[in-house]
C-alpha cells in the first residue's frame, strides 16, 4: 500500500527565489503557519548559520509535504555555481524538477547548464517565472529567451498582469488551441486534427497527452508567479502533482538506495541522506554498500510533512536519514554493487588551493576537519601532501573559498589561510602502453602476476576498466566473484591513475587486465590453498600500471572556459586585441545597436587577466561570462605537482613506503 511519492527538485541560477518559493509551498500546503524569509534568515531549507548570514543557500535541504494523495519530498538546491556540485548529487535521486527563472534577470548561463543536464538526465521539468511584482519584469521577453536560449519547447499555463508590481496577479490560461498547437509537434495524430482545425480533441485527451510529453521531457509547462507574494504559486502548485510523474516501488524486492547527502549530527555521528527505489529497509538491519563494505543501520528519519521524523522503516519512493553507517560514501548505492561510474553532468572544479593553519598545532586538527568536509562534498578532493607537510583542497570559485574558510573557523575554531589558486591540470596518455609483473620473478616483490594496457580514450571519457584474463586465472578464492575482483582491481587502477607521470589526475584511458596469475604452494596439491592475497594485488597494480604509463607517455592538459565578453563596439578593437596579448584570438560573434559580444576561449588564469584588464578597455562597461570548455594540452614546458606518495616508478622507494606503513 506504499504511497505515491514524487521527489521533486527546486534547482535555479543564484537568487533566482528558490529557498522563497520552497516556504511558499510549505505554507500553501499547510506545513507551516508562518512565512519565513531568506533576508531575515527564517527559512526552513536555509539553515545553516552561514547560509542566514548570506541569504545564500550552500547545502541541498529537504522538506516535505502532502498534494493531494501524492507525497512530495522537495529538495531546495543552492544556485550559485560555485555550489553546483551539491546539485550534481541531487539530481540522481529526483522524479521531476521545477526550475525557476527570473522574470527580471531571465535565463542566466546557470540556467541553460542547469536545463541541459535536466535534459540529458529526462528528468520532467516544470518552469516557474518568478518575481513578476519586482519591477523590470517582462513576460514577453522571457517567454521569448526560454525558448530561444533554453531550446525548450515550453507551454504557459498562466499569464500574469500587474507585471513589476507589488499587486501582480495571476490567470490561469485555458486554451486548448494553444495545448493542441505544441503538444501536435511531438504526436502524429494530434497533428492531423490540428491540421484539419482541431475543434474536435477533447480537452481530457489533450491535459493526458501534456502529463505524458512533460513527463517525456517533451514540453515544458511554463507558470508565472511570485514567490514573496504568493500570486500564482497556487495553480503552479496544484498541476505538480497533475503533470509531474510520481513514483512507487516493490516494498517486497530486494532493497535499492542511493546516498545524495551526508551530514555530521551534532554528537559527530555521520547521517546519509538516501532515496529508496526499491525494497524496504528496517531500523536494525543490515545493509550492504560501495565496494564490498556492510553495517548496521540504527536509527532513521523519514520526510512526512516538513522536516524528518524518527519512523522504523523506509519505503521505495521515500527519502529518509541514515544512521549507524560510518563507512558510506556520497554517491553510494545501498543494496547494490556500485553503481557503473555515474558521469558527472557538471565541470569539476578547476582550482586548488594550499589551506596553512594559523594556529600552530592546528595542522592536524586541520587534516581532520578537511577531511569531514570533504566527506560531505567529495568535490573539495583533499590532497594531503606527507612531503611537502602541506594541504591542498580543490575549489570552485571565491564564494566556496570563503566558505570553506568561515566553516573551519566557526565549527572547528581553526583560523586558516588560502594560498593563491592554481589551475588543476589533468594528464591523458599519449599512446598506448603495456607492463606486466610475473609471479615468482625477481622484479617482481610480490605473490601474484599482473598485466596491464592502458589506451588512450576520447576526451571526456574518464576511466573505464575492462578485464581480459581467462576466468581461470583469476583469484576468485579472495574475491568469490569475478564482478567483485573486477570491482576491486579497478579501485586499485583508479586510486593509481590520481597521481600520474606529472603528478596530475590521470584520465581519458581505457586500462585493460591482460595477464593474471595467483600463487599456488611447491609440492604435491596439500590442504594449503593459494598464498596470494588482496594485498599483493592492490600493491603490484600500481607498479604495473605506471610501468604502461611511462611507456605510453602522458600530455599534461589544462582547464580552458569559453569567454564571451559584452562589450560596447567602440570598444570591440581594443578587446579583441587585449585577448591577442594574451596569446589567443577572438572573434565578434554579433552586434546589436551599441553592443556586441566578442567570444574566445583562454586558460583560466588568461580569463582572470582579461577580466582585470576589461575594467581599462571598456572603461568598466564590459561584461564578462566563462563557461568552463574542458581541457587543452599545454604546449611546451610540463606543469608538474608534487605527488602526495611515492612514486611506483622509483620501485624502491614505493616500496620502502609501503614497509613503513605496516
Ligand atoms: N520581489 C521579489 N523578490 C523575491 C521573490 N522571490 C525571492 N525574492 C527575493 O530574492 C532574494 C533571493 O531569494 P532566495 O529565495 O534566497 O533565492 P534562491 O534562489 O534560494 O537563492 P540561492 O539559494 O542562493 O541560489 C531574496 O531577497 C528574496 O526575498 C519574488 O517573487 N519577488
Ligand atoms: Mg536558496
Amino acid at each position: 500500500m506504499s504511497q505515491k511519492q514524487l521527489n521533486l527538485g527546486i534547482v535555479a541560477h543564484v537568487d533566482a527565489g528558490k529557498t522563497t518559493l520552497t516556504e511558499r509551498l510549505l505554507y500553501e500546503a499547510g506545513v507551516i503557519d508562518e512565512i519565513g524569509s531568506v533576508d531575515a534568515g527564517t527559512t526552513q531549507t536555509d539553515t545553516l548559520a552561514l547560509e542566514r548570514q548570506r541569504g545564500i543557500t550552500i547545502k541541498s535541504a529537504v522538506t516535505s509535504f502532502a498534494l493531494g494523495d501524492v507525497h512530495v519530498n522537495l529538495i531546495d538546491t543552492p544556485g550559485h555555481p560555485d555550489f553546483i556540485a551539491e546539485v550534481e548529487r541531487v539530481l540522481s535521486v529526483l522524479d521531476g524538477s521545477v526550475l525557476v527563472i527570473s522574470a527580471v534577470e531571465g535565463v542566466q548561463p546557470q540556467t541553460r547548464i542547469l536545463m541541459r543536464a535536466l535534459k540529458r538526465l529526462r528528468i520532467p521539468t516544470l518552469l516557474f517565472v518568478n518575481k513578476i511584482d519586482r519591477a523590470g519584469a517582462d513576460e514577453d521577453r522571457v517567454l521569448r529567451a526560454i525558448s530561444e536560449r533554453l531550446g525548450a519547447a515550453v507551454l504557459p499555463m498562466s499569464r500574469p498582469g500587474g507585471l513589476g508590481t507589488r499587486g501582480a496577479t495571476v490567470t490561469t490560461v485555458e486554451d486548448d488551441e494553444l495545448m493542441l498547437e505544441v503538444l501536435a509537434e511531438n504526436d502524429e495524430e494530434l497533428l492531423a486534427s490540428y491540421v484539419e482545425g482541431g475543434s474536435s480533441v477533447p480537452h481530457e485527451r489533450l491535459r493526458n497527452e501534456l502529463a505524458s510529453q512533460t513527463g517525456r521531457v517533451l514540453v515544458h509547462p511554463v507558470f508565472f508567479g511570485s514567490a514573496l507574494t504568493g500570486a500564482g504559486v497556487e495553480p503552479a502548485m496544484a498541476e505538480i502533482a497533475e503533470l509531474l510523474p510520481s513514483s512507487s516501488g516493490d516494498p517486497d524486492a530486494a532493497p535499492s538506495a542511493s546516498v545524495f547527502k551526508i551530514e555530521r549530527a551534532p554528537n559527530g555521528e555521520k547521517v546519509a541522506y538516501v532515496r529508496m527505489f526499491s525494497g524496504t529497509i528496517r531500523a536494525r538491519d543490515r545493509v550492504g554498500f560501495g565496494v564490498g563494505l556492510e553495517a548496521k543501520v540504527t536509527q532513521i528519519a523519514v520526510f512526512e510533512e516538513g522536516p524528518a521524523v524518527q519512523r522504523q522503516s523506509v519505503a521505495p519512493g521515500e527519502v529518509a536519514k541514515l544512521w549507524g553507517l560510518g563507512e558510506i560514501q556520497i554517491g553510494d548505492r545501498i543494496g547494490e554493487a556500485r553503481a557503473a561510474a555515474i558521469r558527472p553532468q557538471f565541470p569539476p572544479p578547476t582550482l586548488e588551493s594550499v589551506v596553512v593553519a594559523r594556529n600552530p598545532d592546528g595542522r592536524a586538527r586541520l587534516r581532520g576537519a578537511l577531511t569531514q568536509l570533504a566527506e560531505q562534498d567529495p568535490l573539495i578532493d583533499v590532497q594531503q601532501n606527507e612531503v611537502l607537510n602541506e594541504d591542498s583542497v580543490s575549489l570552485y570559485g571565491e564564494v566556496q573559498k570563503e566558505v570553506i574558510e568561515s566553516t573551519l573557523e566557526n565549527h572547528y575554531g581553526l583560523e586558516v589561510e588560502f594560498q593563491d589558486p592554481t589551475p588543476i591540470h589533468i594528464e591523458r596518455p599519449r599512446r598506448s602502453g603495456d607492463a606486466i609483473e610475473v609471479l615468482n620473478t625477481e622484479t617482481n616483490p610480490f605473490r601474484a602476476t599482473i598485466g596491464l594496457r592502458i589506451d588512450p580514450a576520447p576526451a571526456n571519457a574518464g576511466i573505464e576498466f575492462r578485464l581480459d584474463i581467462d576466468v581461470l586465472t583469476a583469484p576468485l578464492y579472495l574475491y568469490k566473484t569475478l564482478a567483485s575482483f573486477s570491482e576491486h582491481m579497478e579501485q586499485y587502477v583508479r586510486d593509481t591513475l590520481r597521481e600520474g607521470l606529472h603528478g596530475w589526475q590521470v584520465t581519458d584511458c581505457v586500462v585493460t587486465m591482460t595477464s593474471c596469475a595467483y600463487s599456488v604452494p611447491d609440492g604435491p596439491p596439500s590442504k594449503r590453498g593459494p598464498l596470494s592475497t588482496s594485498s599483493d594485488y592492490r600493491k603490484l597494480t600500481p607498479i604495473v600500471l605506471m610501468d604502461a604509463l611511462a611507456q605510453a607517455g602522458t600530455s599534461v592538459c589544462e582547464p580552458v572556459v569559453q569567454v564571451r565578453v559584452e562589450v560596447p563596439a567602440e570598444s570591440v578593437g581594443a578587446v579583441i586585441a587585449g585577448v591577442g596579448q594574451l596569446g589567443a584570438t577572438a572573434e565578434m560573434e554579433s552586434l546589436r545597436g551599441d553592443l556586441a559580444t566578442v567570444d574566445t576561449v583562454l586558460s583560466i588564469l588568461a580569463a582572470q587577466n582579461l577580466q582585470r584588464e576589461l575594467m581599462r578597455l571598456t572603461s568598466g562597461e564590459g561584461v564578462l561570462e566563462t563557461s568552463f570548455a574542458g581541457y587543452e594540452p599545454v604546449i611546451g614546458e610540463q606543469p608538474r605537482r608534487k605527488r602526495t606518495t611515492a612514486s611506483p616508478l622509483n620501485r624502491e622507494e614505493y616500496l620502502s613506503t609501503l614497509a613503513g606503513r605496516l
